[in-house]
């Protein structure tokens, strides 16, 4: 069956692009409630959760998960960048609705910004959409800017499936 996105994030996932910005939407099927994802995506405050790349986290400004609060994110040795700021954007609880900035860091991305939307898809299993909109690196086309975020957002999206799916396992196991 072909996932529709419902009406109401249909924008979310359809940004207008600046001539110089690049875009991609990757989705992930997971067989765990979205109750389950969601506990993972809105942890603002411990993307290690789910994002293999991340070594540690800290809330540096605002309190955790209100929307303007800035985290550092700590990456794993051997990347192109140790450290990124990251400001929380949106967190809807009711939509299931998580978005997210980079405002700073070593790295040469710049103007992240991706927002990821789960959706029910039946029985227990969950659709999460992201999308994310970025500058074209310097000295870099966009494809080559694209094909290096969507390598990073895809192996996080697999990564929070299998951790998610651990979880709604572990869940079952205890009734
Ligand atoms: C995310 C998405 C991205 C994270 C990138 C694109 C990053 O954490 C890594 C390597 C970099 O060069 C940039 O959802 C940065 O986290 C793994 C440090 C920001």
């Amino acid at each position: 069956m072909v996932f529709q996105l419902p009406p109401t994030v249909s924008s979310d996932h359809n940004p207008v692009l600046q001539p110089n910005e690049c875009s991609s939407t990757l989705f992930q099927t997971i067989a765990a409630p979205a109750s389950v994802v969601w506990a993972l995506v809105s942890d603002f405050e411990n993307p290690q959760r789910y994002k293999p790349f991340v070594r540690s986290c800290r809330i540096i400004d605002g309190q955790v998960n209100q929307v303007g609060c800035l985290r550092r994110v700590d990456v794993a040795s051997g990347l192109p960048a140790s450290y990124s700021i990251e400001r929380l954007e949106i967190l809807d609880h009711d939509q299931r609705i998580f978005g997210f900035s980079i405002v700073s860091g070593d790295h040469r991305l710049s103007n992240y910004c991706s927002i990821m939307s789960l959706h029910p898809n039946g029985g227990d299993e969950t659709v999460v959409v992201e999308t994310y909109v970025i500058d074209a690196a310097e000295a870099n086309t966009k494809e080559e800017t694209c094909v290096f975020v969507d390598t990073i957002v895809k192996l996080n999206l697999r990564t929070l499936s299998r951790v998610a799916e651990d979880l709604a396992g572990k869940a079952q196991q205890q009734v």
